[in-house]
């Protein structure tokens, strides 16, 4: 039987244009749909030059320069979108309104009220929706889900993460424009915590459920940067670093940091979580890597074990569909398996996780810390 066409229309190809990009291909090759077959059908940006060559080198059939056509065009299935966080939601609620699926790079959006009138938008249309939190799918990550799930742990008592960057310490880097939006507090909402954090709080939800309470701390350690959009020197309105401890609905303790001041550091995620039988570590720099330790091994042996995520069987999430035994991936990979699983959540009726409901419990999750660090006091997140 031929595959229906999803025909994707992405705006944006920056950094997670080409990730996305990637997956698609890749995902139809690994992880082929039973019943989809992805189209990269047009993308989109404002500079026509720029997006007709990159069009051409990754594979898609047609271009725009206004997404509001994009979102229009009767021809595109899935509006996915990659641009900076202020236009998240202006899009994504146009595309609903046009009866697309959306696809948005998190966080899903600046605030969490922006996060509900977009959670609003896609449950009224009724189309699929999902917030490219990646990290889920790296397998030995997804592996560490699963043990949890499995109630492995027993009580949990402590889960802690962070991520740490040190890209922005120069005091010459500008901020907006390109790849420097991510400086910019109108572009992009806050600092490390909306984009680094928010991943730590995506998978420590997803693992150890929601986090009721939080205690911030944020520090900006250059106070004015040069701003690529108004050519003057702008005050600098983001978080450079943040950190926060906090308490889950299950009572467990949250400890968190992230910074993009950490000399020596580029991507170091980490997350561990403590439980009375058992505890996981996972470190995005040795990314297959589980490091596992169960307290009813036999004494003689009891130790911390290093599980290379690597078989191709099963037990080892995603990775029957990748090569021999022992052969890594890559952070490539944690978008592909995200793309499978969206295909496989349009076959199914089971929406693929995130979508922009779950993803708002990160923001709110976000919105709780900023409010924590300016008022130095605890603050309530309030439930969804
Ligand atoms: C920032 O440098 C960044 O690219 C984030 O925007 C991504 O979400 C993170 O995965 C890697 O770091």
């Amino acid at each position: 039987m031929p595959k229906q066409p999803l025909r994707i229309g992405m705006v944006g190809y920056g950094f997670m244009g080409r990730a996305h990009t990637n997956a698609y291909l890749q995902a139809g090759r690994f992880f082929p749909s039973a019943r989809y077959e992805v189209v990269l059908q047009a993308v989109c940006a404002r500079d026509a030059a720029k997006v007709r060559a990159f069009a051409e080198q990754w594979g898609y059939a047609s271009i725009e320069t206004d997404w509001r056509k994009l979102v229009e065009r009767k021809d595109i299935d899935v509006v996915d979108i990659c641009v900076p966080n202020n236009l998240h939601k202006e899009i994504a609620i146009a595309a609903a309104a046009h009866g697309k699926g959306v696809l948005c790079e998190k966080p899903l959006a600046l605030n969490a009220a922006e996060g509900r009138e977009m959670v609003e938008a896609v449950e009224k249309a009724g189309v699929p929706n999902m917030v490219w939190y990646n990290y889920r799918r790296i397998p030995a990550v997804s592996l560490a889900k699963r043990l949890v799930d499995d109630g492995r742990l027993g009580r949990v008592f402590h889960y802690r993460a962070k991520f740490l960057q040190d890209w922005t310490i120069k005091a010459d880097l500008p901020q907006g424009g390109q790849a420097l939006w991510r400086l910019d507090v109108q572009a992009a909402g806050s600092g490390v915590s909306g984009d680094l954090l928010a991943h730590c709080i995506d998978t420590a939800i997803w693992m150890n459920g929601r986090i009721e309470s939080v205690c911030a701390m944020t520090e900006t350690f250059i106070k004015e940067r040069f701003h690529n959009l108004t050519g003057k020197v702008e005050p600098v309105g983001i978080d450079d670093a943040c950190i926060f401890f906090g308490r889950f609905a299950n009572g467990s303790l949250a400890n968190f940091e992230s910074t993009r001041y950490a000399r020596g550091h580029k991507a170091q995620y980490t997350f561990e979580i403590n439980g009375e039988n058992m505890s996981l570590f996972w470190d995005l720099h040795d990314l297959h890597r589980l490091q596992v330790f169960d307290y009813r091994d036999e004494g003689r042996i009891r130790g911390w074990k290093s599980v290379h995520v690597t078989d191709n069987s099963p037990e080892h999430p995603y990775m029957d569909k990748w090569w021999v035994p022992g052969l890594a991936i890559g952070y490539d990979a944690s978008f592909t398996h995200q793309v499978a699983d969206f295909l496989q959540g349009l076959e199914t009726g089971r929406p693929a996780a995130p979508t922009f409901r779950d993803a708002l419990e990160t923001q709110l999750v976000l919105d709780a810390i900023l409010e924590s660090a300016r008022t130095q006091k605890w603050v309530t997140v309030p439930q969804l």
